[in-house]
């Protein structure tokens, strides 16, 4: 325990997940540290649900998180029918399924924000910070664990904080966090990073210990998903994708070793990742939020040189090989808060290329990455848009239909708009590449009619185009949604 807990008088503050659960009261908003979902707490949400279970009385909390976590937080309260209010990012089947029955709340926003909107107040009182650990310092700090997050602004807001150290962690991991909180407008300085691998700030989270009221020990280690085989359809994005990249250094718009690197979340990110390994570039540096295993590879094969991250999304047999080479590894990954991985100012002075995966885009490039039919929330914007926005080039993957080819993805009106066509510079499909920088609304049509759609597709899509009223942009407004209501109608968008 003193190993973990280097703060003599913090010891007698060890307590139960049952007793330290107390502490979380009906109508509190409680924030929690995890991303994506690394370094969340465990023991305590899962005995704080089966409290509530057991009285059934009704108990509902607002839950901060930095962006996804795993069952035993948003599955368990979720569940436990606890979660009134939500944000900013999940992707749990029961919290989805509590959001889109309209029991929770969710209010989905940009992961650079949320910080942010603590500091100012926008979000209200932060009763409760619950915190992961790896260990508390002899000064009273926290040593977070896999993830950053919004976890600093959390324990320093709230008004009383609860930490799980967890032990399934080693203490080795003490050293890969640089964490850095900006000043407050209108006092702001610019945040020093001038290059990926700079560090800035601390190897842990300062933090009053006076308002450390419990300390729960837990090994549990975190339920990240192992990735599922990658497809023919994300192979091909890759391949495209990577082609796009050798073209840009041969007209010396990129340099060799590219500019840094985001890849989003999700199947399609994990095999663009995937088939750079097997590229001839080398000395890449990846500027992202989350570190996936992909990213394990790219480092052993020189390809990447340095990552930058909030978290370590790794799968049980990635977090091993990690943690069995972790001196090895903390040479060249860094884990961040999410309001300095995403921040809008070092995407931009970095010249970060992202590269994220939408649900649908439209004929003209808006892109839709939350709502299916624009009804349904699939996960939530994440820090797409961080980087979107703010990107050197801002690229967009999706396989060209979903759902056996039911569904096109290349739709002639978006359903929900996350990045609009002032944001979204390439598109990318199984089919092919649709450049759109440089182009108006009606170039930017046509290439991604031709490029990007699926074959079933692209004729109707070319006459609903040829078809629309002149204008600076061509839409017949009374069909631009009729391809979604087709396939909720009849279960497909084909005619
Ligand atoms: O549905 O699960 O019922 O089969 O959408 O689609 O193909 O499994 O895609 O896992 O790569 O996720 C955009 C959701 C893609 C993700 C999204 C259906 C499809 C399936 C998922 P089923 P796939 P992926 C960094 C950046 C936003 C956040 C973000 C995401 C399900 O990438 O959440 O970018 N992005 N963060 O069948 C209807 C369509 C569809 C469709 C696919 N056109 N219409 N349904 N589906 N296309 C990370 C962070 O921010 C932390």
């Amino acid at each position: 325990l003193k190993d973990r807990i280097k703060k003599e008088e913090l010891l007698n503050r060890v307590m139960s997940p049952q007793e330290a659960a107390v502490f979380i009261k009906d109508g509190m908003t409680v924030a929690t540290s995890g991303f994506t979902p690394a370094g969340y707490p465990k023991a305590v949400p899962k005995a704080l649900a089966e409290r509530i279970k057991a009285k059934e009385e009704p108990f509902k909390i607002n839950l901060y998180t930095g962006a996804s976590v795993g069952d035993e937080l948003d599955g368990e309260l979720a569940r436990a029918k606890a979660i009134g209010k939500r944000l900013p990012y999940q992707t749990q089947k029961d919290c989805r399924r509590g959001i889109n029955q309209g029991n929770i709340h969710y209010v989905d926003m940009h992961l650079s924000h949320v910080s942010d909107f603590v500091r100012y107040g926008f979000l209200g009182n932060i009763d409760v910070a619950i915190v992961e650990a790896v260990a508390i310092t002899e000064e009273g700090f926290i040593i977070p664990s896999t993830s950053l997050g919004n976890t600093p602004v959390f324990v320093e807001t709230a008004d009383i904080i609860i930490v799980e150290i967890n032990t399934h962690h080693p203490l080795e991991l003490w050293g890969i966090h640089d964490v850095y909180q900006p000043e407050k407008p209108p006092f702001r300085k610019p945040i020093p990073i001038l290059k990926a691998t700079d560090r800035i700030g601390d190897a842990f989270i300062r933090v009053d210990s006076k308002k450390i009221k419990a300390i729960v020990m837990t090994d549990i280690p975190d339920s990240i998903a192992s990735f599922s085989e990658i497809d023919k359809a994300s192979e091909k994005m890759a391949e495209h994708l990577i082609d796009f990249f050798h073209l840009e250094v041969n007209k010396k718009r990129l340099p060799q070793n590219l500019f840094p690197l985001q890849s989003g979340v999700g199947s399609v990110a994990n095999a663009v990742l995937a088939g750079l390994v097997k590229s001839n570039f080398y000395d890449l540096v990846i500027y992202s939020e989350v570190i996936q295993d992909a990213v394990l590879d790219l480092i052993d094969n020189g390809t990447v040189k340095f990552a930058s991250g909030s978290s370590l999304t790794l799968s049980p047999k990635g977090i091993e090989r990690f943690y069995n080479n972790i001196n090895y590894y903390k040479e060249k990954i860094l884990l961040r808060p999410q309001e300095i991985s995403n921040s809008p100012e070092v995407i931009r002075r970095l010249g970060v290329i992202s590269m994220n995966t939408a649900i649908e885009i439209d004929i003209y490039g808006h892109v839709n990455s939350t709502n299916i039919m624009g009804t349904n929330m699939m996960n939530g914007i994440g820090g797409s848009g961080d980087f979107t926005r703010n990107a050197f080039i801002s690229i967009f993957t999706t396989p060209s239909i979903a759902k056996e080819g039911d569904i096109s993805s290349i739709v002639p009106f978006v359903s929900h708009c996350d990045h609009s066509e002032h944001d979204v510079q390439v598109v990318v499909t199984e089919q092919g590449i649709a450049d759109l920088r440089g182009l108006s609304p009606k170039e930017k049509a046509k290439t991604i009619i031709n490029n990007c759609a699926h074959p079933d597709y692209r004729h109707e899509l070319l006459e609903y185009y040829n078809k629309g009223p002149n204008g600076h942009i061509k839409h017949q407004l009374n069909e631009a949604l009729s391809w979604h209501m087709r396939y909720l109608q009849k279960k497909t968008m084909k005619r």
